[in-house]
């Protein structure tokens, strides 16, 4: 057992110890549901946790266990457990109206699942807003066979947005009023700025243009006001993993947070990406990256000085972060980074760059660039000098730099910066790393090990993630889940799934019970995750191998957007019964 788990078991009391004992052992494992006081250093509010705290504590699995949790609601509530990127029956996938009916307060519910997998998972409710609230934790499932790289502890890295309100009340007002959390409303001063630099005509058809989108700019992170925790803690709390100098130190990140994305670096340290979403990747060394809701990495750092180190995670509108340190003695911190500037969404996240031409090969920054006719370029539609209107290119991937001569021989100079194809060309939200370094990209992961063989998709099913961010209603397809028919699935097939983001929001999709395979264009070696983020003004493709029977929710990670109609049950047709029953789980009153 790691240094990291056993602190944590002191941390947090004997229940979790229990827990932890029980694991490699009997396979079995209690946790309650639990009334918790969330404390932030900055507030201090009522919350929902597991065995008395919230994180709950990290269950840690062996890939070939059969496992028997006994869930004893103590809350005057339902409530119910999910457990998130975990491959299991149906029936025990905990989403109530789906898998079953929840469970009952004062009721204890028994899960019983076969754990076939290996990683880095995580679990929490899917009643109302319990998990905004506090009712997540951390999976570790340890794999059968040696990890294909080498660490000498490890630690896990919860991130979660712990908001003063409840969750409840925070939809009441995202209802009433959707900026209502939005504290980067653009101001007259913003506007002379932007007239100063952009032209007076410019700038009044730009606001003209978000007008007509009832979004702004700004509107990146619908929700703000939050206090960002690591493991529970503040920067002011400053949760502490310790270490020897040379040591390898594997960090599980998992983004818990209810609606918030996180941009993540450890000024000093390069980070090896090894694992996203529980499948091992080939390994990515990087700066810095973004962790989508409900998310996962697993990154190799290998502190080699005697001092203290930031892991720092700011959220991808920067109007919050929060530190943790990685140190050779309690009690040490290393500076905390200031907030870089806010992003600004651009035409390019309004879709307008949709329609457009397919470059494979080029990327274009989203920055504004005075072209060699003295016009300006920014990342938008633009009228070339011969007529020609650059819009939504889409671009493969590359990069290109130093300078390029246009059609009419116009030529563009130095104005290319690194793209990512995972964000519309021209996108405010293409993430760079705060030392001018490597930022991941989806475009980097590979998998180590493919789970399924390559083969062509049986059919595609088009879902269109759209939304009315005026009365708060996020649905696919524009229609909301309390309206909409199932998605049939036939068990067998192998589906592509294209998410064609109409939003100028970033939602993470989530496929209960399957793999989500993202293609990246690598065939095979494409990676195999449960999550895949979609960007603004963006087109992605997954492709899911329907191997499990049974009933499964498909959704927005977003608690809002979910909560809002994001959100879809997945039937899937056929296949062997015995599959979906499994292990038989029982319920006793308690
Ligand atoms: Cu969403």
């Amino acid at each position: 057992m790691s240094f990291g788990l056993l602190r944590r078991a002191s941390l947090l009391g004997a229940g979790l110890a229990a827990a932890l004992s029980g694991a490699a052992m009997a396979g079995e494992y209690n946790l309650t549901v639990d009334r918790v006081t969330v404390d932030t250093g900055s507030f201090t509010r009522s919350g929902i946790g597991y065995n008395g705290a919230t994180p709950g504590p990290v269950l840690r699995f062996k890939e070939g266990e059969d496992v028997t949790i006994n869930v004893t609601n103590n809350l005057s509530e339902p409530t119910s457990i999910h457990w998130h990127g975990l491959i299991l029956p149906y029936k025990q996938d905990g989403v109530p109206g789906i898998s079953y009916d929840g469970i009952a307060p004062g009721e204890t519910f028994t899960y019983r699942f076969p754990i076939v997998q290996s990683g880095t998972y995580w679990f929490h409710s899917h009643t109302g807003f319990q998990e905004p609230d506090g009712a997540y934790g951390a999976i570790i499932i340890e794999p059968e066979k040696r990890e294909p790289f080498r660490y000498d502890r490890e630690y896990v890295v919860q991130l979660t947005d712990a908001h003063p309100h409840s969750g409840n009340r925070i939809l009441r007002n995202l209802k009433m009023m959707p900026d209502y959390y939005n504290r980067q409303q653009r101001t007259l001063f913003d506007f002379l700025k932007d007239s100063r630099e952009q032209g007076f005509d410019a700038t009044l058809s730009d606001r003209a243009d978000w007008g007509d989108m009832r979004m702004m700019p700004t509107d990146i992170e619908d929700l703000q006001g939050f206090t960002p925790l690591i493991n529970g803690k503040s920067t002011k709390q400053n949760w502490t993993g310790l270490f020897t100098p040379g040591e390898r130190i594997r960090l599980r990140f998992i983004n818990s947070s209810a609606m918030t994305y996180f941009d993540i670096r450890i000024p000093g340290l390069k980070m090896t990406v090894v694992q996203a979403d529980g499948n091992n990747v080939l390994p990515v060394p990087v700066d810095e990256f973004r962790i989508a809701v409900a998310e996962t990495y697993d990154v190799i750092v290998q502190p080699k000085e005697d001092r203290a180190y930031a892991i720092f995670a700011e959220s991808m509108a920067r109007t919050a972060s929060v530190r943790g340190t990685l140190a050779t003695a309690e009690g040490m911190a290393a500076e905390v980074p200031e907030l870089r500037q806010p992003p600004r969404l651009t035409m390019a996240d309004m879709g307008m760059a949709h329609e457009g031409m397919d470059h494979g090969g080029m990327a274009m920054g989203g920055m504004s660039h005075t072209m060699s006719d003295g016009s300006t370029m920014s990342g938008m539609s633009h009228t070339m000098p011969d007529g020609t209107v650059m819009q939504g290119m889409n671009h493969g991937g590359g990069t290109m730099s130093g300078s390029h001569t246009m059609p009419d021989g116009t030529v563009m100079q130095g104005m290319m910066a690194a793209g990512d194809p995972f964000y519309a060309p021209g996108s405010g939200l293409t993430p760079t790393a705060a030392n001018g370094g490597k930022f991941l990209s989806y475009n980097d992961l590979r998998a180590q090990r493919p789970l399924y063989e390559h083969r062509e998709a049986t059919r595609e099913i088009e879902l269109r993630l759209t939304g009315n961010m005026e009365r708060y209603i996020w649905s696919i397809n524009g229609i909301k889940y309390a309206d909409a028919e199932p998605i049939r699935l036939t068990y067998g097939e192998r589906v592509r799934f294209k998410f064609v983001n109409e939003t100028m929001m970033t939602h993470p999709m989530h496929l209960h019970g399957m793999w989500s395979i993202l293609d990246t264009g690598k065939g095979k070696w494409n990676p195999v995750k449960h999550v895949v983020s979609v960007a603004p003004g963006t087109t992605v493709y997954m492709e899911t191998e329907v191997d499990a029977p049974g009933e499964w929710a498909f959704h927005c990670h977003l608690s809002y957007h979910a909560d809002s109609g994001m959100f879809r049950k997945v039937i899937v047709e056929g296949g062997p019964k015995g599959k979906a029953a499994a292990l038989p789980s029982k319920k006793t009153e308690g």
